[in-house]
């Protein structure tokens, strides 16, 4: 039977600075999904990149004294390898000045200007080049950029327009016939009210700057940044390449855009907008999840108040990193990061109750069990207590799957942890420390000690999209194969799945505790 497809995609990012933890969280956040969809029987196509042209990128290579293709083949490895740090397992990776990118662009406004929707036009305004946005004088907020507050300088240009303002009924009607097209529900509603307030025709070119790709029917004119940008999602696919066309059929359209929320215009209005224009199907879903903020601010290069995701993994290592922002900020809301919070996070959840379940019971299995598996016992002879902890593991595929399918990482760790949390107390109540007094308990110490260990067998799994390196730690030191070679997570997480007579190893502490002062 072949795999339902699904398509995930990030922002592509500018390359005017390396990565944040801002453009980090949605990677991370985006990376989960696609590591769970894989494990439930996905054909996951999972995109992310970088947006290489425009006025912000011209001017950081022309700053650092070099060609903007020299700047951006300089930083594109930044981002490359800090996706490989945080085990991002993307499966692609599009610039958009490679030359597949380039043709489809081209190939893309060439059918737009076929179909009748573009004109030439006189443009004046003004334009912030920090968000690549053209704004309107009565947009600007005490003459400054109304998303950013940041200088925005005055543009006068011939451009090439798109007639973005036939769309606004389309729009809404599409918006009305597909209510999860935006989500969380607060973005959706302030969409509707912005289209409501109608669309005005979108300038998609321009003549003052020629860092960008060609427009082919108009000499000079390289296309806006974003509207070259936003048409990654489906260059990368395919579209415009007939040789192609088989894959782009296969993945569009996508199952999800994941974006901050700093541009959903540009992804719920402008985006849909062109597509329809085209006829080429919309996307299921623009997720626009919130800001995180340090000292209640965004955090922002320009703030000055930008970590690099490096130095936390190297303090905390990457799983732990992947699990404080999917764990402390709930996805779709701002959320406050601070490094007191990431040390308690730590050390309360992943020190004391994973990393400490795995390492007590590991030894108790070494050392009362001579480190192999026992037989999982019968289930006429659970007791009360056993009975319990088999209902919460068997409960946890379901409960897990709902919440990853609204995006609540956060409530779906939460469900994982109550049988983390379970086990330790299990242990703490059935001591296989008193068991292992007395020759006649041997067979219930063995039957205590395999209810724990398939516990954390079945923990693993769900802990895996997040922290994928521990986890499959913990099934290599159970003397099981790779976690990540999974696509049938129900089956695999059925109780029973440990085998008797499996070596299990002790190792080091998984999450050493964390005592210095922050
Ligand atoms: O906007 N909190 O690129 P960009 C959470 N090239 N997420 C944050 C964040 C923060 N403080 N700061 C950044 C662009 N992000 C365009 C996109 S897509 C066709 C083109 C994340 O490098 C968040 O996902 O400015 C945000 O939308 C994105 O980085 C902006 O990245």
């Amino acid at each position: 039977m072949t795999k339902p497809s699904f398509y995930l995609t990030t922002p592509i990012y500018y390359v005017n600075s390396v990565p944040h933890l801002g453009t980090a969280y949605t990677t991370v956040a985006a990376d989960a999904l696609a590591r769970y969809k894989r494990m439930t029987g996905h054909d996951v196509f999972f995109l992310t990149g970088l947006d290489e042209h425009g006025q912000k990128v011209a001017q950081a290579a022309a700053d650092a004294g070099l060609s903007p293709q020299e700047w951006c083949d300089r930083i594109a490895p930044r981002f490359s390898e800090a996706w490989e740090m945080l085990r991002i397992t993307n499966d692609d990776f599009i610039r958009t000045t490679e030359e597949r990118h380039k043709h489809g662009v081209q190939a893309f406004w060439t059918e737009l200007h076929d179909r009748g929707h573009l004109y030439q036009g006189h443009y004046e305004g003004w334009y912030c080049v920090p968000d690549e946005t053209f704004w309107t004088a009565e947009q600007l907020v005490d003459g400054k950029c109304p998303q950013c507050a940041r200088e925005v300088e005055f543009v006068r240009e011939d451009n090439w327009f798109f007639k973005l303002s036939e769309f606004a009924e389309p729009l809404l009607a599409f918006y009305e016939a597909n209510p999860g097209f935006i989500q969380p529900e607060t973005r959706r509603n302030e969409v509707v009210s912005f289209v409501r307030g109608g669309l005005k025709d979108l300038s998609i070119s321009r003549t003052t700057f020629t860092w960008g790709v060609p427009l082919p029917f108009a000499e000079n004119h390289v296309t806006y940044v974003w509207i070259d940008a936003l048409l990654n999602y489906i260059t990368a696919v395919g579209y415009g390449d007939p040789d192609k066309a088989a894959e782009f059929e296969r993945r569009w359209p996508a199952q999800y855009h994941f974006v901050g929320k700093d541009i959903i215009r540009f992804h719920c209005v402008i985006w849909p907008a062109m597509l329809m224009a085209a006829g080429v199907p919309l996307p299921e879903t623009v997720f626009a999840h919130g800001f995180l903020l340090t000292k209640g601010e965004k955090m922002s290069k320009s703030k000055g108040n930008v970590m690099a995701p490096a130095d936390l993994v190297e303090r905390f290592g990457v799983d732990a990193y992947r699990y404080h922002f999917l764990r402390d900020v709930q996805f779709g809301t701002d959320g406050s990061i601070s490094m007191e919070s990431m040390v308690q996070r730590y050390n309360g959840d992943l020190a004391n109750d994973w990393g400490n379940l795995v390492s007590r019971l590991f030894n108790m299995t070494e050392k009362y069990l001579g480190g192999v598996t026992p037989a999982c016992p019968e289930e006429a002879e659970a007791t009360e207590a056993d009975a319990v902890m088999r209902a919460v593991a068997g409960a946890l595929p379901a409960r897990y799957d709902k919440r990853m399918a609204g995006l609540d990482y956060a409530g779906a760790l939460e469900a994982a942890w109550d049988l983390v949390k379970l086990a330790n107390r299990y242990i703490e109540n059935e001591a296989p420390w008193n068991l292992a007094k007395d020759e006649a308990l041997v067979p219930r110490l063995a039957a205590v000690l395999y209810n724990a260990l398939e516990s954390v067998r079945i923990a693993a799994l769900f802990c895996a999209p997040v922290m994928p390196v521990t986890s499959a730690e913990v099934w290599r030191r159970l003397g099981l194969g790779d976690i990540h070679d999974t696509d049938d997570l129900v089956t695999r997480a059925t109780w029973g799945g440990l085998p008797a007579g499996a070596r299990v190893e002790k190792g080091e502490p998984l999450f050493p505790r964390i005592y210095e002062e922050v």
